[in-house]
């Protein structure tokens, strides 16, 4: 309520009314009343961009297909929007989060593979000299793209990443140089969730230093406290967080009982959370998944119950998706494939978004939207700049979370090293070493019917779209640190 001639009178009046020293603590309340009003009105919008890994798209228990509890995302959906055709621009980790922190397709922002040190897939050690020159310390994101951090930090946010960063760990690349005012997490891809070891090699950073005093402690419990802590840091500024869980993908640790140090250790979770899906699932391994899920939920859920406990959860966007495809872990059906593959097992993930009275409550959209719209939106909601002279591929989808319009995304493209895919409507082209051919989307969203044969025209159609984007991103002011110019 703001203080307008009319209210006032109407207070003045009511306080005629009450004794002299009653009179007083009336005004006094209400001219505080109207004061917090005023700046709460002012205040802008926190946001929470929740980002989990290889978390395949049916992997959520409100969607009903698995045996998987995330009472707290499901809980989430039901107060917000789910998206059920939301994509990310690449079907692993890396140029997928590059995408979303800079609202640029991988090939424009230049982070179109993997930064990895392919050798400790097999069973290499890196002794720390041979490590400090390796990819994984000398390459990530070009430090001439702008960041989400960057944009939201310019429009007066307090900026947060906690998490898997994976944008590179050399000083230059990591998050306090590019836009965040508050880091704690792993510069790299994984990490063993314990020891916090990359195959061998210590990975847990607070801030620009990397730190073992949270040696043994699981990670999904050290983003936890570490996001309360950004949040607890100063309620009067806005802020945003980028919470970037390492689960569930695979630890990146050596498996120590085995005697091939090629196994892989696989998803690790607590006890208590991987017991009560002995016996529910398949395997093991699965068990290990659904924990580390649940307890990603339960920290999710520690999160928000802070947010609504001190008054935040009205003024607070919360978005949520996971950076790629399920990596196997039970399967994505109904969707074929899985992450690193071209099929939309590897490209559609889980969403929600959720603001209490701004977007809907309790609704699913099957609108077309990716993960290159997070930048503008975010953006929009705080008041922020776009980055200047470079294009960007996405667009604020507000409007379409309210139901106020269709998506103006009418296609979306993807590369990886040979593999190319497209969607230009319902159609969906892919050509991979994994297969390829036509999909109607709208009728076949396991793509299972190739209709190349039956529909040349289309296509060729797509084929000629696909050709298009390469052109343009081939055009684009090149990026390291892929790109060759
Ligand atoms: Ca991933």
């Amino acid at each position: 309520m703001k203080t307008t001639p009319n209210n006032l009178a109407s207070s003045l009046s009511r306080c005629l009314a009450v004794t002299r020293a009653g009179w007083l603590v009336l005004l006094v309340v209400i001219s505080h009343a109207d004061a917090a009003e005023t700046a709460s009105a002012a205040k802008k919008p926190n946001i929470l961009l929740i980002v989990s890994d290889d978390q395949g798209w049916p992997d959520l228990g409100c969607i009903g297909t698995k045996p998987l509890r995330t009472p707290h995302l499901d809980r989430l959906a039901a107060e917000g929007v789910r998206g059920t055709s939301f994509y990310v621009t690449w079907p692993a980790c890396t140029p997928s989060r590059g995408s979303l922190l800079t609202g640029r397709y991988p090939q424009r922002n230049g982070l179109y593979d993997m930064i990895r040190n392919d050798l400790v897939n097999f069973g290499h050690r890196y002794t720390a000299e041979e490590y400090a020159v390796s990819p994984e310390m000398t390459l990530g994101l070009d430090p001439r793209e702008r960041t989400l951090g960057d944009v939201l930090r310019g429009a007066g946010y307090r900026t947060g990443m906690v998490g898997k960063w994976d944008m590179g760990q050399a000083r230059r690349y990591l998050p306090l140089q590019r836009g965040f005012d508050f880091f704690y997490g792993h510069g790299n891809n994984g990490i063993d969730y314990y020891t916090h070891e990359r195959y061998g090699v210590h990975s847990m950073f607070a801030g620009n230093a990397r730190t073992e005093a949270d040696k043994g402690t699981y990670a999904t419990d050290l983003f936890r406290r570490e996001a309360l802590r950004f949040i607890r840091d100063g309620k009067e500024t806005p802020w945003f967080l980028y919470l970037a869980f390492n689960a569930p993908h695979g630890a990146s640790s050596f498996a120590s009982d085995q005697p091939d140090e090629k196994a892989h250790t696989g998803v690790q979770a607590p006890e208590k959370y991987v017991a009560p899906y002995r016996g529910q699932v398949a395997s093991e391994r699965l068990a290990q998944y659904c924990g580390a899920v649940t307890c990603m939920d339960d920290a999710i859920g520690e999160i928000l119950a802070h947010l609504r406990q001190t008054g935040q959860a009205e003024n607070t966007l919360v978005v949520f998706f996971s950076d790629n495809g399920g990596s196997g872990n039970g399967g994505n059906a109904p969707l074929r494939g899985q992450k690193s593959t071209m099929w939309e097992g590897g490209l559609r993930v889980p969403f929600i978004a959720w603001w209490p009275n701004k977007i809907p409550a309790g609704k699913i959209t099957d609108e077309f939207l990716t993960s290159l719209e997070i930048l503008p939106t975010f953006a929009s909601v705080a008041g922020a700049k776009l980055p200047k002279d470079v294009p960007l591929d996405g667009f604020d989808l507000l409007a379409v979370l309210r139901g106020e319009q269709s998506s103006p995304r009418t296609e979306m493209f993807w590369q990886r090293r040979g593999d190319k895919a497209a969607r230009v409507g319902q159609w969906k082209w892919v050509e991979s070493e994994k297969g390829g051919g036509l999909f109607d989307l709208s009728a076949d969203l396991g793509e299972k019917h190739d209709l190349s044969a039956e529909k040349p025209d289309m296509l060729q159609q797509v084929r000629s779209r696909f050709a298009t984007w390469r052109a343009k991103m081939d055009a684009t002011e090149p990026r390291g640190p892929f790109r060759d110019y």
